[in-house]
């Protein structure tokens, strides 16, 4: 196992759900840390509790991925102590509606191909040239399930995660002959702030889709973002999916509810 004390890691969407999860699991595991997103205030109430509960340092960024000028600037201005990343986790990301393509909404669309695809791009062309230089750096990408099937009404989120499945795969091909690493790790449900943001807000609706099976928490998702990286050197996890017990695909999944 690869000990994370004092290693740096860069976690984009840390002001919610997976990104917050993953945030605390590396804070615990020792690594200070870089978190982003748009909401500032919840970055620095989490990044202020890391900081107390696991005595790392802590470095927010107001930042939207989907703004190329602003990921390069934020990235190159970073300050000497954490301009050598060592985990960038690519987590930000979301789903907005279910609607059939012929009826679908530009703002939704574009706001899904702009964040999950394109924010992913940026913030990986931004970060990816220390590593190489340094020869040390690890890419963990959160895909989805929905990177492997469409369900009904899935189509432009679903492709978007084919797409961060494809870039992923794409990346450990530009990679060989570096030590830097990057892994994809994607999770079936996740019980998070994603369904009231897919639903526009109707936290009604979001919340009946965590009532039909235990789903997974932030916090498995994130145990499994830490263990892709605290492999040894020389062992990459490719791809790591990772279920609810009760659920076997996107569309098929056991009613058992949930006390
Ligand atoms: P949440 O809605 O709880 O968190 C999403 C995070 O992404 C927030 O921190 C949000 O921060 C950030 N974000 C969204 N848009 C942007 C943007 N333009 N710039 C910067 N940050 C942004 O959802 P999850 O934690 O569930 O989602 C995290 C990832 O996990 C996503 O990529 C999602 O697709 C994926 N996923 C989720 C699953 C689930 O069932 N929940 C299952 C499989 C994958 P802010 O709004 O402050 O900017
Ligand atoms: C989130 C899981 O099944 O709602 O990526 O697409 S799903």
């Amino acid at each position: 196992m690869t000990s994370l004390k004092d290693t740096v890691a860069f976690v984009t969407g840390a002001s919610s759900g997976i990104g917050a999860a993953c945030a605390e699991a590396f804070a615990r595991a020792g690594s200070h840390l870089i978190l982003a997103a748009r909401r500032r205030e919840r970055l620095a109430d989490l990044a202020e509790r890391l900081a107390a509960e696991h005595g790392v340092r802590c470095h927010t960024l107001g930042l939207d991925v989907r703004d190329r000028d602003a990921v390069n600037a934020a990235v190159a201005a970073l300050p000497p102590a954490w301009q050598a990343i060592d985990v960038l986790v690519n987590n930000a990301g979301l789903s907005r509606g279910l609607d059939k393509v012929q009826t679908g909404d530009d703002a939704d669309w574009n706001e899904m191909i702009d964040t999950n695809i394109k924010g992913l791009l940026w913030m990986s062309r931004a970060v990816l040239p220390g590593m190489i230089a340094r020869d040390r750096g690890h890419v963990i990408n959160i895909g989805s399930i929905a990177g492997r099937q469409v369900y009904p009404g899935g189509n432009v989120y679903c492709a978007t995660k084919y797409a961060v499945r494809a870039l992923s795969q794409g990346l450990r091909l530009d990679l060989l002959g570096t030590r830097v690493r990057c892994s994809t790790v994607d999770p079936g449900m996740v019980e998070t702030e994603f369904s009231e943001v897919r639903f526009h807000g109707d936290n009604e609706r979001a919340a009946q889709v965590y009532r039909q099976f235990p789903p997974l928490s932030a916090a498995d998702v994130a145990d499994a973002v830490l263990y892709c990286a605290t492999r040894p050197p020389h062992v990459a996890i490719a791809e790591l999916v990772i279920m609810p017990q009760d659920q076997a695909a996107a569309y098929a999944s056991f009613p058992r509810g949930v006390d």
